[in-house]
């Protein structure tokens, strides 16, 4: 039988203490728009999101690193608005286009989510013809397969998913009262674009990039595989809105590419734009790309590969229309003082050295071996060092 004794009691008070006061993570949303001939940024949410998607009408849907999906508004002159709209676990979203208008009310438009458990969600919303802001979700689940990747999309609602086995589907909601959905072939697919005039490209992971058309019409014989170019992975596609040009490719370790059909020529070539590294790139705006680079700066470039401008130097892991997510910064186990990824006799050593000291009068030494900061080192600060000893690596 377990006795609680006050030792015991005190250590559990204590535990529950540390855990109230565990450092928040940073990260967060940062909205950047171009203003009076310079980038302006502004911090959205500090929540940390893993996936987003925008659509250029000021509305971004996040899925947060903890499960749930947050709807985030950010129309000029209006206060940032935040819905929470499911509590499910997401690793891939989309912005899907405009949809049909529903008798209801006028359909704005329409995102497609990919659950972490399986099954691919359709929300669209609307706007309340007799109120400002949105007036209502719906969701529903469209398939329950498992979905990894999102292609980006154009302005009419059609967008590309990829399969947890590689395989590629594409959905299209624009004009049609029900989801028509299509499996294209043979893949297996790293990413894909769509564009105009109905053109998908996508990345094999065996190396070529697939080119398909999209017969947007009665019968469905026509989404035909219509030539294959090249032998490079590309784990990022961006397709522009400039329908004369092909999708810009990033390839993982390096290299910018545009496929593209030089004048006069019947084959599609890749055409290297340059050597920096993206792990992500989303159509900015009309003939704009926005990139996150390996270092984790965001950059917009033109189709010829020129950077337009550094526009944001944190550390960046998903774009969407003029926002982008940070990555958080990383969380130290309360107990690891010297921020040295292991808690040992260093931060004990810490913990005795200051004991008993007060921040303010020793703002030199005392300030990191406070754990929860409240100006003097005693048995809180200890205790945290001794629940997390011999913990390695960053808190989980
Ligand atoms: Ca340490
Ligand atoms: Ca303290």
């Amino acid at each position: 039988m377990l006795h609680r004794t006050p030792a015991t009691l005190g250590l559990i008070i204590l535990t529950v203490i540390a855990a109230l006061v565990l450092p928040t993570f940073a990260g967060g949303l940062d909205q950047f728009y171009y203003d009076d001939n310079d980038w302006v940024t502004e911090q959205l949410t500090p929540n940390d999101y893993a996936v987003i998607a925008g659509e250029d009408d000021g509305l971004v849907l996040a899925a947060r690193a903890d499960g749930g999906l947050d709807l985030i508004t950010t129309y000029t002159h209006l206060p940032v608005l935040v819905y929470e709209l499911s509590s499910a676990e997401y690793v891939a979203l989309a912005q899907a286009g405009w949809v049909q208008p529903d008798p209801l009310g006028i359909c704005a438009g329409a995102f497609a989510a990919a659950r972490a458990d399986g099954g691919l969600e359709y929300w669209k919303f609307y706007f309340d013809p007799t109120g400002p802001g949105i007036g209502s979700w719906t969701m529903e689940v469209i398939s329950p397969d498992t979905y990894v990747a999102f292609a980006n999309v154009n302005f009419w609602g059609p967008f590309l998913a990829i399969r947890d086995d590689g395989s590629l589907e594409y959905f299209d909601i624009g004009g049609f009262s029900e989801m028509i959905r299509v499996t294209l072939g043979p893949g297996p697919y790293l990413a894909a674009a769509t564009g105009g005039g109905g053109e998908i490209f996508a990345s094999r992971a065996d190396g070529g990039v697939d080119r398909f058309v999209i017969n947007v019409g009665p019968t469905w014989n026509e989404n035909e595989l219509v030539e294959t170019i090249g032998s490079d992975m590309f784990t990022s596609m961006s397709m522009t809105y400039l329908y004369s040009r092909g999708p810009i490719c990033a390839k993982e370790g390096g290299g910018l590419y545009r496929i593209d059909r030089p004048e006069g020529g019947d084959n599609l070539e890749l055409i290297f734009l340059n050597s920096h590294e993206y792990t992500a790139l989303y159509p900015q705006e009309w003939g704009d790309h926005a990139g996150i680079r390996a270092d984790g700066t965001l950059e917009v470039f033109d189709e010829y590969g020129e950077t337009f401008e550094v526009v944001g130097t944190g550390k960046y892991k998903a774009v969407a229309e003029g926002v982008a997510a940070q990555v958080p910064d990383p969380e130290y186990w309360p107990g690891d003082r010297n921020k040295d990824l292991v808690v040992d006799i260093t931060d004990l050593n810490m913990i005795l050295i200051a004991w008993g000291k007060t921040v303010q009068e020793y703002p030199i030494v005392v300030p990191d071996a406070d754990y929860d900061g409240n100006g003097v080192i005693n048995m809180i600060d200890l205790n945290a060092v001794l629940i997390d000893w011999g913990k390695t690596g960053y808190a989980q």
